[in-house]
């Protein structure tokens, strides 16, 4: 494909065009000719997915054309750029925010109406892009977002995972994981670019040639990346901005050898294994297993990406280097590619020729680190032994990395032997691992977390040592989530209403939504406010009756918990809560009672034997409890199966009550709970992650507050009791004894002993049972603030009016201020 036109140079007059129009009539009519012409179909054709097809390469068109502009732009102006390099991106779909940012919401559907057709069905022929797993992947969506729409030239890399999330079924109240094949249908948002093609090696040796020594990495089995770009169109300012992914693929000598000795099965073995590398996404959230082809993942994220820019570099600059950090800088989401940071020294050292200093000044100021979890299941420790075998040249640059590190280590703090065991690159032990944290922290000259609380204990706790060492690196870039996604797209009904009292300036700066709070008092905005809350639940209901095959009442509480199953995320301490109320229907204490709707959400990873046993037990106690004539409509308890972006983009809006619900200090950030705040729920929650920055923002009167603090967690946690908690609290010892009695598992006898125990275990890291009387108090507050639909009404209206703070376009400007130092760039006007 790199293969030039040698007789003519037509490109010029090739790529001459009248831009396209956004009327309604031009939609329609390309539309008309993307079915009738790219896509081969003609009047008897009955697929949606047709029509859907049609429409996105329509507006894809008119993508291209500012893609085009926005790149014009930065290449012309030269500016610094940053990357974004993460192992998932979970987009959701893309034809409603891309109809969106363009502006053409109206004329789209418009277009659709002239040809017979309904946005709503038609956006509904799209898969979601699950190429993540859930926060971490999530955020990097959002932030791929704002950054077009703040005119900032960031581009993101990933990988284009064949199988993204698994979709989950359930089957006998048990989670069942299907393969999403979600490319079966075709992409459009996708170009490949093969001409753009690298090399990645894996394997081999490394020796010394030369008079000075330099090191070669040779005899290396080598898998080729092949870039997919994905365009992200910033909101309504003609900036189109790339997602680049990398699929891996054989090179053409893959398998040769085999191939010659006459075993072609052989050789087209070893084609698939360079072509696993991007089969499938790993479903682990907030923990890693270890596996080989995870590392394969990472390096190819890493060394993809790098090559790429350094290959850019060369072609503007030379190989002159000197100014490659002033104008570079990679953001490197977890420590999953961290190994970004021996790849770039290798590439500068290696490949370039440069001196191991010039090459560190270089690399350790282009990286940057954040951090997404404390959980020490989470931290990544890749074994030497296996670094040695699958990337040798870079286990020898960690090391040599590690050596001048822990000499400066030695010279700040002479003799201290300790604290030189606890900061090592390398851990010691039964078998040497590499703690890619801490290369990640060596290598970089910012190091955040994802909210104050959790940025606060980093600092305290797992990198107290590094933190000693260089405070200046360590910052807090608090989450946050785009308002064009999680409000103006999922929610048309109150976006118009909120535009209507102020404006639409909201969009691109959330903060303005405080000029709602002065509605709250407006007893006429207030029945507005609740009308489109009701609507919201109805369209929840309707989706998801056919799923959950109950009948639901629109005026009970819709009381939701939608992230994955982890036990730290506390479902559990949900689902006690559920068995307590239906316990006192059961009794008879139904005094002033809430009728509530529970809502649970959630993939579990496939060897997480307790999260799927939570499930189960959701999904048992839901049987119960929705098929007993006593309990009726005071309570209903769904478990929604194959909860995914789409699903939230249903969801959010028909909440009344978010649950957040984890053990304190355990949930880095959250960024689920903003998206509900956003439409107007309210949350009951712990003082963990950005709750406690959401409280602070609407006021300790608008939130549910519960439960033991990050401090307090730590200080009980060696006398914690439960056995006595339980025996104490008579609410929690008749749930305990319903649980124990079998009452939700007649015939499935023992299925939810390990859950018992695990409540009543002294060693329960999440302290269910200590949260639980407080957690209980906490919802009787609500369900009796929800009785005053006013009060409530004025609350919810509240909670969207100080939601501003959330915005990843504030997010992300903090980024750009404080690590990136990015100019924004307009793209060229359209010709
Ligand atoms: O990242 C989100 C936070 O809002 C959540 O609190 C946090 O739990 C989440 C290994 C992770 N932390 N770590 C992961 C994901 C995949 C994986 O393989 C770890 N996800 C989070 C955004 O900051």
């Amino acid at each position: 494909p790199n293969k030039p036109l040698t007789k003519s140079k037509p490109n010029a007059q090739l790529t001459e065009l009248p831009s396209l129009g956004l009327s309604a009539d031009a939609l329609a009519l390309d539309t008309r000719r993307h079915f009738t012409y790219t896509l081969g179909q003609d009047k008897s054709s009955q697929s949606a997915h047709y029509t859907y097809t049609a429409l996105a390469l329509a507006v894809r068109d008119r993508l291209m054309e500012r893609w085009k502009n926005t790149n014009y732009a930065y290449d012309g102006a030269g500016c610094k750029r940053a990357y974004y390099l993460s192992m998932e991106f979970l987009m959701g779909r893309a034809l409603g925010n891309a109809v969106l940012n363009l502006g053409i919401t109206d004329s789209a559907g418009l277009a659709l109406k002239t040809l017979g057709l309904e946005m709503e069905e038609v956006v509904e022929s799209e898969s979601d892009a699950g190429l993540g797993n859930g926060g971490l992947g999530r955020l990097a969506a959002c932030f791929v977002d704002s950054c077009a729409t703040l005119k900032l030239p960031v581009t993101g890399y990933g990988i284009r995972y064949e199988y993204g999330m698994f979709r989950q079924s359930v089957e006998d109240g048990q989670q069942v994981e299907e393969p999403d094949h979600w490319l079966r249908n075709g992409h459009v948002w996708e170009l490949e670019r093969p001409e753009l093609t690298i090399r990645v090696r894996f394997g081999g040796h490394t020796d010394n040639y030369g008079e000075n020594g330099r090191t070669r990495w040779v005899n290396t089995q080598d898998v080729l990346a092949v870039p997919y770009d994905v365009p992200i169109p910033g909101y309504q300012n003609g900036t189109v901005n790339t997602l680049r992914l990398w699929k891996a693929a054989a090179t053409d000598e893959f398998g040769l050898n085999e191939f010659n000795a006459g075993d072609y099965t052989a050789s087209v073995r070893s084609k698939n294994q360079a072509e696993n590398i991007t089969m499938v996404l790993y479903p682990n959230d907030a923990s890693e297993n270890g596996k080989e082809l995870r590392l394969r993942q990472q390096y190819f994220l890493a060394s993809a990406s790098l090559q790429d820019v350094v290959r850019k570099w060369v072609h503007t600059h030379g190989e002159d280097f000197s100014g490659f950090a002033e104008k570079n800088c990679f953001q490197l989401n977890d420590t999953h590619p961290s190994i970004a940071v021996a790849e770039l020294m290798r590439l500068l050292i290696d490949e370039h020729g440069l001196g191991w200093d010039a090459a560190w000044a270089i690399t350790s100021k282009t990286m940057a680190y954040t951090n997404h979890t404390l959980l020490p299941e989470a931290l990544e420790r890749w074994s030497v032994r296996l670094f040695r075998q699958l990337l040798p040249r870079l286990l020898e640059i960690i090391f040599e990395i590690n050596a001048r590190f822990l000499a400066e280590v030695a010279s700040r703090w002479p003799g201290d032997l300790d604290r030189l065991g606890r900061m090592s690159l390398i851990e010691e032990g039964y078998e040497q691992q590499v703690r890619m944290a801490y290369l990640a922290i060596v290598g970089s000259f910012s190091v955040n977390g994802v909210a104050e609380l959790h940025s606060d204990l980093l600092k305290q706790g797992l990198f107290r040592d590094f933190y000693e060492m260089w405070p200046h690196k360590f910052n807090n870039k608090t989450n946050g989530i785009t308002p064009r996604r999680w409000l103006a797209s999922c929610n048309p009904g109150l976006s118009a209403l909120i535009t209507e009292a102020i404006g639409t300036g909201w969009t691109t700066d959330l903060g303005q939504l405080g000029k709602l709070a002065k509605y709250a008092d407006d007893k006429a905005f207030r029945e507005q406010w609740r009308k489109i809350k009701r609507a919201n639940k109805e369209r929840l209901i309707q989706y998801k009756q056919a799923e959950v095959g109950i009948v639901i009442n629109p005026d009970a509480m819709f009381d939701t918990q939608v992230k994955r199953m982890h036990e730290y995320k506390r479902q559990l301490l949900n689902v006690l809560h559920v068995i307590h109320l239906y316990d006192r229907i059961k009794r008879g204490d139904e005094g002033d009672w809430t009728p509530r709707c529970v809502i649970f959400g959630g993939k579990a990873a496939p060897g997480y034997v307790m999260a799927k046993r939570i499930i189960k037990l959701i999904n048992n106690v839901a049987n119960v409890v929705n098929h007993d004539a006593k309990v009726g409509d005071k309570l209903k308890l769904a478990f929604l199966p194959n909860y995914r972006v789409s699903a939230m983009e249903i969801i959010c809006p028909g909440t009344d009550l978010s649950e957040q619900i984890s053990t304190a200090g355990k949930e880095a950030s959250g960024t689920g709970n903003m998206k509900f705040m956003l439409n107007g729920a309210l949350t009951i929650g712990t003082l963990d992650g950005a709750n406690i920055e959401i409280r602070e923002e609407v006021g300790a009167e608008n939130f549910f507050l519960f439960g033991l603090t990050a401090e307090e967690v730590e200080r009980t946690r060696d006398r914690y009791d439960p056995w006595s908690i339980i025996e104490a609290n008579e609410d929690l010892r008749r749930v305990m004894q319903l649980l124990e009695s079998g009452h939700f598992n007649q015939f499935e006898p023992g299925i939810f002993e390990p859950i018992i125990q695990s409540v009543r275990g002294a060693w329960d890291p999440w302290m269910t049972a200590a949260d639980f009387g407080s957690y209980v108090d906490a919802q009787k507050r609500a369900a009796a603030a929800y009785r005053d639909p006013e009060h409530w009404t004025r609350m919810s209206i509240l909670n969207c009016a100080a939601s501003g703070k959330f915005s990843t376009d504030r997010t992300i400007g903090e980024y750009n201020r404080d690590i990136w130092k990015l100019t924004p760039v307009d793209a060229l006007p359209l010709g």
